[in-house]
């Protein structure tokens, strides 16, 4: 987005799905419920774009096809991440119907691509037919929109391998109704931001990219490659017993697919005494496979010394749209020095061409993961503060401290970073902080409309010089659905955008307090564009989560010459130590959950000990 007056209003949105065919285009028109007030589509090629609304909608098209024609009817709307808001939470979950002319059902398919139905049918006879859509159990609502792909089209339903290496190039089959067997050389694509114009380098935290085809004519929809970090194979059958398991030199990424119901794949990897290994498969999470998978560890006796089925997960706020799955994650630690066999199996069933998975084996190594959210930032007056939350998982014992910071921003853009703690072994739980605030601010002659790049980075402090430094980059977040929790997926790049002011903004006076644990004082705020209000909702945020000492709940708070007084209160029992704190007005927004309004930079709190 480039400077102008589209986003002086509030920043931006998150990020959101188009998508650009090469088929002709048309706009649903109702009444379509029923056949005889079917929606003629005259070109025989054609995407229609509809949506399911009110309650029990259908909508109904007819078409002309010829006998013989591959004739392919596919509804995008899970793959586009359609879902309702307000009272209609869920996903959009579409079926989809072709009745010949006498209203006889010929094919119908519900979860074909991940939610989305597709149907491809031979047409028996040249005529007319009909394609019925609608949400399952007669449901409709506003957002419930669909790209509806019809004809003799090809139409991509997946791609595999499902992934490649990050920076290499890869042969990649992309498969579904009419496309032409055989591989393609895919490359991987670095991510191009403006970041290289204000004199940084170009990083790319990105999980994944996205190809489709570009040849002919195409539904414009793309299937997501996932970006691994070691060499890449694909299995190779027959591996259904542990006798043809394949000997893997990891660290490796295998590619591999349940070709029919039941399918067993097996692998051997040698392993040193007490080595240890993490084992992975990237499956539902990014590339929507159908499967549910499960890993089983084998000595060469064949007893069983490991399994997982589904990564126990924290449902926190933040329930990671592509981070909590059913897909399998192992660490084994080998008894003994000798060959060891991994076996995958899928647990409900499943198989065919979309039945996929990436296997990674790496070694087991203490590690952590750092994303944020929101990854829209938007800053509403030049000169204020916005605040986003970011969250640090730790693996595999890793408990360093991981200082977070802003970095990539041009001049004039000042943020404050945040050091996440860690337990270490010699501090109380209550001091271990998974999650942190950091703060953007931008200059003070921002122009409305500025639209910037940045990344946040982690990077771990270790106590111990045998220990090596890690480096993080962190995966931005984009909140697509909230509900109870908040659904989130990655998202390819940070931002930040000025608004104009929506509304008073603050600024922080006291940068610095310090107190004994017990201890109470007050900050003091600055407030901008006030006007004649007289006072306002105000509520401060813990940029660390150890400890709660001021107002947790909005409460609002006397203006007087434009500045505004907030106590603060440390309970006794707070550690000694550094605290961050920013305070926010709660005028629609709540930062805690990834809805930013105004706040202040970060205000650093000192506990000292009661002497
Ligand atoms: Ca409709
Ligand atoms: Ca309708
Ligand atoms: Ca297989
Ligand atoms: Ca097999």
């Amino acid at each position: 987005m480039s400077s102008g007056t589209r986003c002086e209003r509030s920043g931006l949105t998150n990020f959101a799905h188009f998508v650009v065919s090469s088929l002709p285009e048309h706009l649903e028109a109702e009444p379509n419920n029923d056949i005889a007030h079917a929606q003629r589509i005259e070109s025989s090629t054609a995407v229609v774009n509809g949506r399911i609304n009110p309650l029990a909608d259908l909508d109904v098209f007819r078409v002309s096809a010829k006998a013989g024609q591959k004739f392919v009817a596919a509804i995008a709307a899970h793959a586009l991440d359609v879902h309702g808001q307000g009272k209609s939470y869920g996903n959009a979950d579409f079926s989809l119907e072709l009745l010949d002319a006498s209203g006889r059902t010929l094919a119908a398919a519900e979860d074909t691509i991940g939610f989305d139905p597709l149907i491809e049918q031979t047409i028996p006879a040249d005529g007319d037919y009909f394609v019925r859509v609608q949400l399952l159990n007669y449901g409709g609502f506003p957002e419930a929109v669909y790209r509806l792909t019809l004809g003799a089209v090809p139409y991509v339903a997946g791609a595999f391998p499902p992934g490649l290496q990050r920076g290499t190039e890869a042969s990649i089959e992309l498969f579904g109704p009419s496309i032409t067997a055989g591989k393609r050389a895919i490359g991987f694509s670095p991510l191009v931001t403006n970041a290289a114009s204000i004199g940084q380098p170009t990083p790319d935290a990105r999980l994944v990219q996205y190809v489709t085809l570009l040849d002919g004519n195409h539904s414009g929809l793309d299937v997501p490659l996932v970006l691994g970090s070691h060499s890449e194979i694909i299995e190779a059958e027959p591996n259904n017993d542990r006798s043809q398991a394949a000997l893997l030199a990891w660290p490796v990424c295998v590619n591999g697919r349940f070709d029919q119901s039941g399918d067993a794949d097996w692998y051997r990897v040698k392993l040193d005494a007490q080595q240890k290994v993490w084992l992975e498969i990237v499956a539902q999470r990014f590339v929507r496979s159908p499967v549910d998978t499960l890993i089983q560890v084998y000595d060469a006796t064949g007893k069983l010394l490991g399994e997982n089925d589904d990564e126990s997960f924290d449902p926190g706020y933040e329930s990671y749209h592509d981070f909590k799955t059913t897909d399998s994650k192992l660490q084994f630690t080998a008894p003994a020095a000798g060959e060891f066999f991994v076996k995958v199996t899928e647990q409900s069933g499943i198989s065919g061409p979309r039945a996929v998975y990436r296997l990674t084996v790496e070694e087991a190594r203490p590690d952590f993961r750092v994303t944020h959210f929101p990854d829209a930032v938007p800053i509403w007056g030049p000169g204020s503060t916005s605040a986003m939350l970011v969250r640090i998982d730790r693996f595999v014992n890793f408990d360093d401290d991981v200082e977070v910071s802003v970095e990539g921003l041009p001049a004039g853009w000042t943020s404050s970073s945040a050091t996440s703690l860690g337990i270490k072994g010699i501090r109380p739980f209550t001091t271990y902080q998974p999650k942190v605030f950091v703060t953007l601010t931008a200059p003070a002659d921002a122009q409305p409309g500025t639209c910037i790049p940045f990344r946040i980075v982690g990077r771990s402090r270790p106590e111990n010089t045998t220990t090596a430094k890690i480096e993080r980059e962190a995966i931005p977040l984009t909140l697509f659905y909230t509900s109870d929790t908040g659904y989130f997926r990655a998202s390819p790049v940070a931002r930040a955008a000025v608004a104009k002011p929506q509304g008073p903004w603050v600024d922080a006076v006291t940068p610095e307090l310090t107190l004994n644990a017990g201890g109470s004082g007050t900050i003091q705020i600055k407030v901008h564009g006030a006007g004649d209000v007289q006072s306002m909702p105000i509520v401060v945020n813990l940029a660390t989560n150890g400890v709660a000492c001021a107002l947790m709940t909005p409460q609002p708070l006397p203006i007087k010459d434009g500045l505004v007084e907030v106590p603060v209160k440390v309970p006794p029992e707070t550690q000694p130590g550094t605290y961050y704190m920013t305070v926010a007005q709660t005028w629609r927004s709540d930062i805690r959950i990834g809805m930013p309004g105004p706040c202040t930079p970060l205000i650093k709190l000192i506990v000292t000990p009661v002497k």
